[in-house]
Parts: structure tokens; C-alpha cells; sequence
């Protein structure tokens, strides 16, 4: 069976609905067909401030929403990235492999240092290339990501190209799954810009009330208009509402469209609120039952990286011999 591997960060404890729509729900859909490892990243965590105590809670947090969304850990090795040392140890390789010039062209890191209030470590600049182990390390076929990781995964098949060219065939070149409709998830109070946990108010969070998520919703910013139609260029916050109503229900945006005929912006967003709120109830009380036994939850953690590891200790291991390393 193809490979598959993709990772999320631990950094806000609760994933958000873009989060979900451009990457989760293809990580659960993907277990059918690939031979699936899915980790929690917590060493790309620390490339903004964090506070230890809440990145140990909030890696189990997400370990937890993972496992509620449908990540089954019989198929899947889910883990967390520091506990399978061969990510830092592969990401030093790659470093070591990457031109200055090439890193600094990573529009992500100039979005995100241009935003940051505080100083900006080298870890968040180089933090692409500690992605890119994370892919190589498990030969993955498919990463399942949203949009914004394109990039990043250009860099990773041109290191991966490098590698192998200089040193013979080691790596797969790995493609990105990334599904079209659900590919960026707008923030609800400025359409044009993706949803994204560093700015928080357009944010549909999967952990808070879904009361507060449906008053988001129903305060979303939409045009001056009053048609229910899909244009992302003239109306980019119903477009997306409609993206969003059709991912979670199954039904097609022309279908909801034609639903909606005659029908107001208010309705949309009330029905909307409804939707996500039957979605994300179950969730959310399963993520509490994960929650309510820490031990059981490590343990799944822990066998996760022990899958995990397996895999990329013979990744390391080859790599470091093509390099030059002396065997240990
Ligand atoms: N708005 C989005 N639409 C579609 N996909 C998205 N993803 C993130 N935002 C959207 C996808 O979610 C996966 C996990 O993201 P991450 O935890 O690695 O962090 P991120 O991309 O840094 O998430 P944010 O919320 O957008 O954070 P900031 O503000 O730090 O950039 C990835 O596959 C991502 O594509």
C-alpha cells in the first residue's frame, strides 16, 4: 500500500475548522487506502514562544481530537514528532542540504515573521526543512495538507531530488494530496485571507462552545448583496460559507445554492451555525473521553512511535552511510 504522513502543529490546543476541511478529513479518508503515519509536531511548536506546561497539555489535546476525528490507531501510527529522534536528526541532513537563497523564498515564513510580535528564531526559518525530513524519513507517497503547505512541499521533492542525485536513488519524491474545494478555508471576518490560528477572530475553533462557533458564524462578513450564489471573487465570505455548509454535509454547493434561492444571507448562516454544530457535539465529547485517560492515551502514543520509528531508524540509517558517517 502507497505511504502517507502528515503532521499538525499541538501550538493553539484546539484545531480549527480550516485545519479540518484542508487536511484532517483527508488524513481519516486516506487510512482506507495508505499505510497512514500521523504525528502531532511538536518540535515545529516550539519555532514560535511557547510555555512548556501548555505544550504538554495541548499535544495531548490534539493527540486526542485526532483520534476523536476518526484517526484509528490499529491502522495508523499516530505519534508525537520528538519521541522519533530520527525527525531532528534528518532535518540537520536536509539543513545542511538547503541554499540560504532558497529558504528565504518560503512565503510562509515571510507572512509569519512580518506578523510575529516578538523576535524571530532561526527555527522558524528553517522550520520547512525540519518538514521535509518529516516527510522524507517515511518514503511517503501522498501528504495530505492545505494549500499554504504547497511550497513547502516543492522544497521538500527538490531536496529530495538533490539528495538522491548526489548521493543515489534514497529518497521517494512525494506528492501533495490536496483537495481542491476545501484547499483554503477563508477566515469568517476577512474572506480573502486563509483561517489561521495566529489571528484569531474569523476562527471557527473545534474545542470551543459551538454556541460561540454559531454567533460566529452568523456575524461572518459577507457583502452588501442579498443573492445566495458561489463567487468567490465578488462574494468571497457566502462562497466560502457554502464551501464550508457543503464539506460538512455531503450536499454540493449548486445544490445548496439552489436550496437557498429566494432565501437570506441570515438563514444561511443560522442553518450553517446548526450544521456545524451537530458536526462538532460528538467530536468534542469524545475528545473528552480521550482526555479523561492520559495513561491510555500515552500508551497509544507510544506505540505509535515505536511504528513509527521503525521506519524512519532504516531511513536515517541509509542516509547516514551515503553521507559519509562513520557506522556507529
Ligand atoms: N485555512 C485553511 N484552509 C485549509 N487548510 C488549512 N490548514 C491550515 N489552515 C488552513 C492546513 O492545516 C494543516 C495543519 O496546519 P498546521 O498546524 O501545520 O499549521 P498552520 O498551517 O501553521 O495552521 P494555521 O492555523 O494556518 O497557523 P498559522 O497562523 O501559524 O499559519 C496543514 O496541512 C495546513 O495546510
Amino acid at each position: 500500500r502507497p505511504r502517507v504522513l502528515s503532521g499538525i502543529q499541538p501550538t493553539a490546543g484546539s484545531f480549527h475548522l480550516g485545519n479540518y476541511l484542508g487536511a484532517l478529513r483527508q488524513w481519516v479518508a486516506l487510512q482506507d487506502t495508505h499505510e497512514a503515519f500521523y504525528c502531532v509536531v511538536d518540535l515545529h511548536a516550539i519555532t514560535v514562544e511557547q510555555d512548556p506546561k501548555v505544550l504538554r497539555a495541548n499535544t495531548r489535546v490534539s493527540a486526542a481530537q485526532l483520534l476523536a476525528l476518526g484517526i484509528d490507531p490499529e491502522r495508523s501510527a499516530l505519534f508525537v514528532q520528538s519521541h522519533v529522534p530520527e525527525h531532528a536528526q534528518l532535518g540537520w541532513v536536509m539543513q545542511c542540504l538547503t541554499g540560504f537563497g532558497e529558504a528565504s523564498r518560503m512565503t510562509q515564513f515571510k507572512d509569519k515573521s512580518a506578523r510575529a510580535e516578538s523576535a524571530i528564531g532561526v527555527g522558524l526559518f528553517t522550520y520547512p526543512i525540519l518538514q521535509a525530513a518529516d516527510i522524507l524519513l517515511y518514503q511517503a507517497h501522498h501528504v495530505p495538507v492545505g494549500e499554504d503547505q504547497r511550497q513547502h512541499l516543492e522544497l521538500t521533492r527538490d531536496l529530495a531530488q538533490r539528495f538522491n542525485s548526489r548521493f543515489g536513488k534514497t529518497f521517494r519524491l512525494p506528492e501533495p494530496h490536496i483537495v481542491k474545494d476545501t484547499a483554503k478555508i477563508f477566515d469568517l471576518q476577512d474572506p480573502t485571507s486563509k483561517m489561521s490560528k495566529s489571528v484569531p477572530a474569523g476562527v471557527v475553533e473545534l474545542l470551543e462552545d459551538p454556541k460561540r462557533s454559531a454567533k460566529k458564524i452568523r456575524s461572518a462578513v459577507t457583502d452588501t448583496g442579498r443573492e445566495i450564489v458561489y463567487d468567490p471573487e465578488n462574494k468571497a465570505g457566502v462562497s466560502n460559507l457554502l464551501v464550508i455548509y457543503s464539506a460538512l454535509t455531503g450536499r454540493s454547493v449548486d445544490e445548496l445554492v439552489a436550496d437557498y434561492d429566494g432565501k437570506g444571507y441570515g438563514d444561511l448562516k443560522k442553518d450553517l451555525g446548526e450544521v456545524f454544530t451537530e458536526f462538532v457535539t460528538p467530536v468534542q465529547a469524545k475528545v473528552a473521553e480521550y482526555l479523561a485517560d492520559p495513561a491510555e492515551l500515552d500508551k497509544v502514543l507510544a506505540r505509535g512511535s515505536e511504528r513509527a520509528r521503525e521506519v524512519a531508524s532504516r531511513t536515517l540509517a541509509r542516509v547516514y552511510e551515503k553521507v559519509g558517517f562513520l557506522a556507529g
